[in-house]
């Protein structure tokens, strides 16, 4: 190596160090300023989806937006069939989507029966945040993300495509439980601040009635929030879950001294004790405290939740009422 090669490339390592150096720095006033450690926790096994979720916690990013954040790597992911693109369709073949979210203040957004855009929790924090509004259905919603900017796309995908031909055939309508029909992402963040937030967002049952809305973008049902006590999310099957208000119940049964394990399953309770029929369906829950305390539960065994906490990303196996 002559000389002026020397210190080009000392200067350049120099140079890269002090980057580095910058960059540990700002991650480490970001950590000092964080009154609180960050926790992401998601129905099914998302691991992407939570990851990226604690990621942009630990970055700074408020609860909301890191729920968002979260569940977007879901709605773009054309493999996962009940969430965004390539989200199963209705009997008809229309691909309708539905979200919600709801922040640390107690206020929330709502989508129903989407057709065309993909990012559909981000449209419900702008009905939150750009309308005096809380929820925006089918076309008036489809009208509304144009005019934010929200990029149209064909959510309908050939495996879809190819999926529904094949359920044509029949034209069967059998929820199948945990598989198909179940993989709605529905996530709460703790924020460095402790502020707690969260987003669901569906496609809803695969080969639903055309028009029919489940429990996802109800407010207090799919998703619940009360930044004083936690938050709640549901997933399975959005009539029953709206029947008992699952996740107000929840967040409302922490409010009264249960632990989020407690609540969890003194919902999916309810509905057992309710329906005689609930061996044929799966709901499940995952809650979130104040204090950073987490919980799931669910009819049939498969369930599971994701929680990022400490920097780790962990899948937590789910109890069960049934254990088969
Ligand atoms: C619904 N709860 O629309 C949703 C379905 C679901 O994973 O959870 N799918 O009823």
């Amino acid at each position: 190596m002559n000389r002026r090669q020397f210190i080009s490339t000392t200067a350049k390592g120099s140079i890269a160090l002090t980057m580095g150096m910058h960059l540990l720095a700002c991650k480490s006033s970001i950590m000092k300023s964080m009154k609180y450690d960050p926790i992401a926790i998601c129905t099914w096994g998302f691991v992407s989806a939570n990851a990226a979720a604690g990621k942009a916690l630990a970055s700074g990013m408020t609860a909301l937006d890191a729920a968002i954040v979260g569940v977007a790597v879901e709605e773009e992911d054309i493999r996962n069939t009940t969430v965004g693109k390539g989200g199963a369709p209705d009997r008809e073949g229309n691909v309708t989507l539905d979200a919600s979210v709801m922040d640390q203040y107690g206020n929330c957004g709502a989508v129903v029966c989407v057709e065309n855009y993909t990012n559909v929790a981000a449209l419900a924090k702008k009905v939150m945040t750009e309308t005096p509004h809380v929820m925006l259905a089918g076309e008036g919603a489809q009208e509304f993300a144009e005019k934010q900017g929200f990029k149209k796309e064909e959510l309908f995908t050939e495996n879809s495509k190819k999926e529904y031909r094949e359920w044509l055939k029949t034209a069967e309508y059998k929820p199948i439980i945990n598989i198909e029909n179940h993989d709605t992402i529905g996530m709460i963040c703790r924020d460095g601040n402790g502020d707690i937030s969260g987003a669901c967002t569906t496609s809803g049952l695969s080969y639903k009635m055309k028009g029919r809305v489940g429990d996802s973008p109800i407010i207090g049902a799919g998703l619940f929030i009360d930044n004083e006590v936690g938050g709640a999310a549901a997933t399975g099957m959005g009539e029953e879950i709206m029947k008992s208000v699952g996740s107000f119940l929840i967040v409302e049964l922490m409010r009264n001294g249960m632990s989020p394990q407690d609540a969890c399953e003194e919902a999916v309770m309810r509905t057992i004790r309710k329906n005689p029929g609930f061996k044929d369906f799966q709901v499940a829950y995952v809650a979130m405290n104040k204090k950073g305390e987490t919980g799931s539960y669910c009819i049939h065994k498969g369930f599971a939740m994701m929680e990022y906490r400490d920097g780790v990303n962990s899948r937590i196996d789910t109890a069960s009422y049934l254990k088969d």
